[in-house]
């Protein structure tokens, strides 16, 4: 028996899925709350920290994973009655407003006569992916497995072979890790998977249902929970569990989510959209999922307070959909990953099979050229730490393991020469990760000048590595100016108060004089629909004693490097003057950019000062 404090009641207009900020279980919410009594037969796995780290720990070093979106939409490819949906492709039945009786016929088409799991997982393998995510049910509420609990599943269909038994085997066989995912609130086929009012009503099928009489704890108690409990009872061991849109659940309702999943798998991670839940504190048996996911295709840049994951989209789709010809190449899927893991994150990136079982090439194509890079400097990603740079550099991102300091090129400088600034501990050589060959450089200071002539570039990535030889690596947290004298100040290295929505940086100013201010932010929101949000924004710069008010404006756009669907977009907002050297601080003000759940907020990047010529 675990006593638990139910100070998780939901406050909506503050709780963000993911969010570091510290609204949880603290005393302000205590109040409005009562005890209860739980039950967790199998709360081992999380009651201590060591306990927790273990069980995270192939998932940490993992990095990179496949998320497969497969179900009765993949036949239609995102083609209704002649026209195809406005909308990601696996919400087909939703949007076009699909009346159950005619989108259960689907399951006709679902023939995947050329479903060959050994192959799938050979592709991820090819990939350099460590696990396998697969959609046991979406919110369509077709089940990929044998379910005794609903005829709706794939056993009545053409091909009529539990896929997920497939899928597990086949990772079993090949030491891919293996997830599943499960819509566990939303389910299109139930007449009970009551989601909430206003803007949650659109995530019931209110065409064929009325809400009104919908009783969320029948659909639970038929489907959901045993449904869960085959997935998690019928396959012997399942790595991760990816529970999805969960908001609206009640705590109550979550935590019993998370005791059967735990009860059956003591072993399983758990996603953190199980619920709309706050990040934990602290990791103990309160915590009700072990890992933050990210908005789709979407993250700030930041190291998160836990471990984190992004889910991606190779299109503009999860589901297969078929006038989709926007993939993602792999200059940006590799970007991507390598962003993510130098902020201590994981990729799961999707793909969407058609209905005959078929991965579309182009992705596969993509993922095959990423995974050889992958052969090659897989070094500097598995296994390895975030960066300990509290900023990000123009060439590219960092990774660490105990005395290599990866640096991963996506930028070559015209310079020819890379800079490491604030590295404090002596350094033995520099090499070239795929050849050994060493590199010319230069330590002075804080700075690390590595010397790149005649280095073959690899136009995905060149990874150099700066072996040191000391147990700790010191670095010099001081923002400073770099070489070209510009200042970098990324949303990571700043000091944020959420209360006063007040962003705060330090920094040396070395070489006195005038600096052009520019902001640089991404667009966010739904990946399909980007937008961005500067010029919505009102607030102000404090620095060197001047005020600036902010009008954002689109002066420069340009592709994300890392992120896919949202441009970069950079806006002058004035000049500065530094008097004399010294340390400087600015004030960003009235800007929301700490939520680690950031659709709304806006998508701030980094601050650059620039010398004026
Ligand atoms: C959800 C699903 O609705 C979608 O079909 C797909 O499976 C995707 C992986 O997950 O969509 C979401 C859920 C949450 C966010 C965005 C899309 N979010 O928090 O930004």
């Amino acid at each position: 028996m675990r006593k638990i404090k139910n100070n998780l009641i939901l406050h909506f207009c503050l709780i963000v899925l993911v969010s570091s900020c510290s609204i949880t279980r603290n005393k302000k919410t205590n109040e409005n709350t009562s005890s209860v009594e739980i039950n967790l037969k199998n709360a081992i796995p999380v009651n201590s920290k060591e306990a927790y780290l273990k069980r995270m720990q192939w998932w940490q070093d993992a990095k990179y994973g496949m998320f497969i979106h497969w179900g009765l939409y993949s036949s239609l490819g995102g083609e209704y009655k002649g026209e195809m949906t406005p909308r990601i492709a696996e919400w087909i039945q939703n949007t076009m407003k699909i009346p159950l009786v005619e989108y259960k016929r689907l399951m006709k088409d679902f023939t995947a006569e050329k479903f060959n799991a050994d192959e799938w997982v050979s592709i991820a393998k090819a990939a350099g992916m460590k696990y396998i995510v697969l959609t046991s049910k979406h919110h369509e509420g077709f089940a990929l497995f044998d379910s005794k609990v609903s005829d709706y599943n794939v056993m009545n269909t053409p091909y009529g072979k539990d896929v997920v038994k497939e899928l597990k085997e086949a990772c079993a066989k090949q030491g891919m890790r293996f997830g599943l995912y499960y819509s566990h609130l939303m389910d299109w086929e139930h007449p009970h998977a009551y989601t909430g009012e206003g803007k949650m009503k659109r995530r019931i099928n209110t065409l064929d249902f009325n809400a009104d009489e919908m009783d969320r704890s029948i659909y639970l108690k038929e489907k959901s929970f045993p449904q869960l409990r085959e997935i998690l009872t019928n396959y012997g061991k399942i790595d991760l569990i990816w529970y999805d849109m969960g908001a609206g659940l009640n705590v109550d309702e979550i935590e019993e989510f998370v005791d059967i999943t735990r009860e059956l798998q003591p072993e399983i991670i758990i996603s953190s959209r199980i619920g709309l839940l706050p990040v934990p504190k602290t990791i103990d048996n309160n915590m009700l999922f072990d890992y933050i996911t990210t908005s789709d295709n979407y993250f700030t840049g930041d190291d998160l307070s836990m471990p984190w994951e992004m889910p991606g989209t190779t299109n503009s789709s999860w589901g297969y959909r078929k006038d989709d010809h926007e993939w993602r190449g792999a200059k940006l899927i590799l970007s991507s990953l390598i962003a993510s893991a130098s902020r201590n994150g994981n990729y799961l990136l999707n793909v969407g099979p058609m209905a005959n079982g078929e991965i579309p090439s182009e992705p596969i194509k993509n993922l095959k050229i990423v995974g050889n890079w992958l052969h090659k400097n897989g070094e500097a990603i598995y296994d390895t730490k975030g960066s300990s740079f509290p900023w990000n550099y123009n060439w590219g991102y960092i990774t660490e393991k105990p005395q290599n300091i990866y640096l991963h090129i996506l930028n070559w400088p015209n310079t020819n020469t890379i800079e490491l600034n604030g590295l404090l501990t002596n350094i033995d050589h520099v090499s070239l990760l795929e050849k050994g060959t060493k590199l010319k450089h230069v330590q002075k200071g804080r700075f690390l000048t590595i010397d790149l002539t005649g280095v073959n570039k690899d136009d995905l990535a060149t990874v150099l590595v700066v072996h040191y030889k000391d147990s700790l690596l010191q670095i010099d947290p001081t923002i400073s100016q770099s070489l070209n004298n510009t200042i970098r100040l990324d949303r990571v290295s700043s000091i944020y108060n959420k209360e006063e929505a007040l962003s705060t940086w330090k920094f040396k100013v070395e070489t006195p004089g005038n600096y052009k201010i520019q902001v640089i932010s991404n667009e966010k929101g739904k990946h399909e629909n980007p937008e961005w949000r500067g010029s919505q924004q009102i607030g102000h710069i404090e620095v060197a004693g001047k005020t600036i008010p902010l009008e954002l404006k689109r002066d420069e756009e340009k592709v994300n490097p890392t992120l896919f669907f949202y441009k970069e977009i950079r806006s002058n907002v004035g000049e500065i003057k530094f008097p004399k050297k010294g340390v400087y601080e600015l004030k960003l003000n009235g800007f929301e950019i700490n939520a680690e759940k950031h659709t709304k907020e806006f998508g701030l990047n980094r601050i650059e000062l620039i010398p004026v010529k």
